[in-house]
Order: C-alpha cells, then structure tokens, then sequence
C-alpha cells in the first residue's frame, strides 16, 4: 500500500497553514474514513467524504484528507480523477488563510485544470513526448509553487529553505524525465538561487541541449547569465584554452588598451584565459577574441526606422568566447582558397584590389571557405553582439546618422554624386564603393569596444542563420549563441549594411537576407572560429 507516500508528498504541497486541529473533538465518521483508506478503498473513502461535505463540512481534516486520498487515485488514473483532485485542492484552498499553501493549492488546481482542457501551458519550445505522469505533473507543478513561494518570503532563511526543497523535489525528477524541459527550467533556477554550480551548470548544459533559453522568462535569463559569469561557460570542458596553440600564433596575448579601450572588456577577455589577437597560421588572418555576455538584440519601438522584424528587443546571453576576424575577408586572403575568383567591378569602381573585402560570394562560398579552414559564420545573435559591442544606440556613433563621419563606409556624399537617387548618409566617406578593409571606423571618432572593424558599412556580411522574420517574438537563441545548421534553402541572413546602402540599413539592428545562391558586389562576408 503506496498511499502513504502519495499523501505525505501531495502534503507537502499544503503543510503549512493547516488549520490548527488538536484541540477538536475526535471525528467518528473520520474514523471510519481512515479505516477505509487504511484498507485500500480510497474511491470509497472519497464518496464517504463528498457526502460528509456535500452536507456542508467545513472540517479542513475532512478536505485535506479527500485531496490527498483523490491524488492517490489520480496517480493510478489521471484521466478520471483530475478534474476531482483539482476541485479538490480549490475547496481545500477556500479553507485556509491567505498564504502559500494556500496559493500552492491554487496554482495546482489551475494546472490540473489546464491539463483537463487539454491547454499544455508550458512554452512553444518544450519537447512533445510521452508525457508525465500525474504524480510527475504534481511534483513539477509544486516545485514551481515552491520557487514563486520562496522568492516571496521575508527572510533571506525562508527563501533558502524554500529553494532547497523545491531543489530537492526536482532533482529525482529530472533523473527520471530527463526531456522535462520545464523541470531542466525550475532546476536551473533553484540551483542559482543557492548558488550550487554543480546542479546549476547541469541544468543549463541540459537547457542548452534543448536551445530553451526563452526571452520572456527573465528568471530564466538571469540564471544563464548569471552561471556564464561565474565561469561555468569558460571554465567548462568545451572551451580549450590550450586548443588555441594548435592552429594560431598569439601575436598580442593582453587586449591592447589602444584597440579595446574599455577596461572593463579587457577584464572580460583576460577572463576567458584566452589570447586576445592571434593570427591562424593557415591563412594569416587576425581574429581577436570576443568576450562571453549579454545584450539587448533588436530595435526599440523609439527606432522610426526598424522593420517589425527586428521587434521586439529582448536579451541574448553569448554563452561562449569566439574569435572573430577583426576584418571582413579581403580579396587576398579569398584567393588563396580561390585563386581565380574575381570581385569585378561596380560601374567604374574596381572591387578587387587585394585589401578590398571579397565580393561576390554566395554564402555556399564563404561557407565551403570556412569549413576549409576550420572557420565558420557567426550566428545573428553572435552578429550582432560584435557589432555593437556594448552600445545601445541605432549606430556605433549613437542615434544620429549625419554624426557618423569616420564611423564607417556606407552609401555617402560620394556615392550620392555618382548615383543621385540613392538613399544616402550626409557626409563623404571619400569611398563610393568598397574600401580597403580595416579603415572604419577611424582612430579619431574612436573605436567598436571588441576591436573590430567594418562591423557597419563597406560589405554586408552572411550570418550562419536561416532568417526568420518572427524569430524575435519567439527566440529560441542557445545559450552558447551560436546557429544550428541550416536544414532548408532558406534565405540566410546578412547583417552590418554596405557602401551601397544608406541610413536605415547600416543601422545596428538591420535585418537582410538573401537565397545562399544570391552574389552581389555589396555582400562579403568575415570568419570566426570556435573556442571549442
Ligand atoms: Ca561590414
């Protein structure tokens, strides 16, 4: 006879705030109800019960005991006792005072409620399977209680001690459901909470897995973040240090103060233990590293100029260190993959001088490039990242367009002269078409915080993303922040704007796309290699 467990559990969700009932006189007809329960005839005990409140009972041992005998029965057969247990629970709510029990119960309700109507209330991104069991439903819809209960309490003692029982409710049912998303979820919370790394760096190795970090659960964003910068990320078995050695020269191991001028990003760099420029010995190309963090991806509804697909705003976590060319790839280096690649000409503009960017590459080019040499594309969410680089603004510079002299290479004066009716920047960049990489933006106005260059304007630049114009109301970002492989045709994302492009594309947040077929004179693209 299992029954005493399943009542001591469902108890647990209601333990305090009971009633106090010592000093009532003893209850001959709750005797006889224990004797039924006592024998295993829970469906009776509960009709002896319904009857002894259907009469009008306000005795909370009489409701207490009909919750915990239906949960027993709900646990045989979830179909057929849900929709009691849950009245159930809201009756023996209605009893008690105002509290935590007496929220618990209610939430329980409304979760047994939801199940009944066939609503599963957990996010889009939950993996469809089997199936809980009722008592597994229980179990994860109690320890969500416990958590919201514990963030509430008064003192620092009661929130521990809320936190570790919802920790300890959780942790056999992640061992036995462990494609629960929303247990990984709760886990991941809890473990923060007492600050346990060893629970909390396998709720978020185990969150990752499923890419469910989602942007609405703040609670949850805050867990990521707060695990990255303890160092779980950096200090974890993926990231290799030593690894660097292997395909790189480290030409400059400290951020230099001159190309990272923020103290702080330098702090963030020397954290990951990681050289700061290094040089693949391959190609000769510079990568810098790029710190783990988090930002604000997207435009804010103030941005006249954003499409809907760059809302809402919501926070990424760039789970993971990755170096990043400081340049877009140059002519030079292209051919060395290519030899008889051409960029052309754009109306009298040559495109291939050997320090150009590339163009005229599809993204199956850039991407058959970067597999040849262990590089790959950023994601969006790493994209952007790197170009703002902790800025907030539509641009670099702030939110002004005419300010960006010296900033970056984008449709300008001088193309303006060229091509009169093109949308176009105030100032003269003194480039109509692409520049020599590297120039942008400029030692005067100052500096993209990571070191990077042409992050905006010269040439768009292929995302390892499919793009989606709904990503954003719904992102699924992994916590490392890297793409998944593509698995369509789809269009494929391309981001920073071009010398051919004028205000409203070469903003921060600029969305574009093309077929991974699509060449053109304005799209390149820049490697970055994994730390991994
Ligand atoms: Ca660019």
């Amino acid at each position: 006879m299992k029954t005493g467990v399943f009542v001591a559990v469902l108890f647990g969700v209601c333990a305090l705030g009971t009633p106090a009932q010592e000093s009532r006189p003893a209850d001959p007809v709750s005797e006889e109800i224990q004797r039924l329960a006592q024998a295993g005839r829970l469906a009776e005990a509960v009709d002896a019960l319904d009857a002894l409140i259907a009469k009008g009972s306000k005795d909370a041992r009489h409701h207490a005991a009909r919750f915990s005998f239906l949960g027993a029965l709900y646990k045989q057969d979830d179909v057929v006792h849900r929709p009691r247990l849950a009245a159930a629970a809201r009756s023996y709510a209605a009893l008690l005072p105002e509290g935590e029990s007496r929220t618990q119960l209610r939430n329980l309700a409304a979760k047994l409620e939801e199940a009944d109507r066939g609503v599963d209330s957990a996010p889009a991104s939950r993996p469809q399977k089997a199936g809980l069991t009722g008592m597994q439903r229980i179990e994860l819809a109690s320890a969500e209680a416990e958590l919201t209960a514990a963030a509430a309490e008064t003192t620092r003692e009661k929130q521990l001690a809320g936190f570790r029982a919802a920790l300890e409710r959780l942790k056999p049912l992640v061992e036995a459901v462990p494609d629960e998303v929303n247990a990984w979820r709760l886990l991941a919370i809890a473990a923060s909470q007492l600050d346990d790394e060893d629970e909390g760096r396998r709720a978020a190795q185990a969150l990752m897995r499923f890419g469910a970090v989602e942007s609405d659960d703040v609670r949850l964003q805050k867990v990521m973040v707060a695990l990255n910068l303890k160092g779980w990320l950096k200090e974890g078995p993926k990231i290799d240090v030593e690894a660097v050695a292997s395909w790189a020269d480290v030409v400059v191991k400290r951020a230099d103060p001159q190309a990272v001028t923020d103290a702080k990003v330098r702090e963030r760099i020397a954290a990951t233990g990681l050289p700061w420029l290094v040089k693949h010995r391959a190609t000769g190309i510079e990568f810098v590293l790029i710190p783990p963090g988090e930002y604000l991806r997207g435009a804010p509804d103030s941005d006249d100029q954003a499409s809907s697909a760059e809302r809402p705003q919501h926070r990424i976590v760039i789970g993971e260190p990755f170096y990043l060319a400081r340049t877009e790839l140059t002519n030079a280096q292209y051919r060395r993959f290519r030899p008889a690649h051409s960029s052309g000409t754009f109306g009298e503009f040559d495109l291939n001088g050997e320090t150009q960017p590339v163009v005229n590459v599809n993204w199956n080019d850039a991407t058959s490039y970067c597999k040849e040499y262990g590089f790959e594309l950023l994601s969006e969410a790493q994209w952007e990242y790197a170009a703002r680089a902790g800025t907030t603004t539509r641009y670099p510079w702030g939110d002004d367009p005419d300010a960006g002299k010296g900033w970056a290479n984008g449709c300008d004066a001088s193309a303006k002269r060229k091509w009169p009716e093109w949308s176009a920047f105030s100032w003269d960049d003194g480039y109509p078409a692409t520049a020599p990489v590297g120039l942008f933006p400029n030692k005067v106005v100052g500096r993209n915080a990571f070191g990077l260059f042409d992050m905006i304007g010269n040439v768009w630049e292929w995302c390892a993303t499919v793009y989606d114009a709904g990503e954003y109301a719904r992102c699924k970002t992994k916590a490392d922040g890297r793409a998944d492989a593509p698995t369509t045709d789809g269009p494929r994302v391309l981001r920073g704007g071009s010398w051919f492009f004028g205000p409203r594309f070469c903003r921060s947040s600029s969305r574009f796309r093309f077929v991974p077929s699509f060449t053109y004179g304005y799209v390149g693209f820049r490697p970055a290699r994994t730390c991994r």
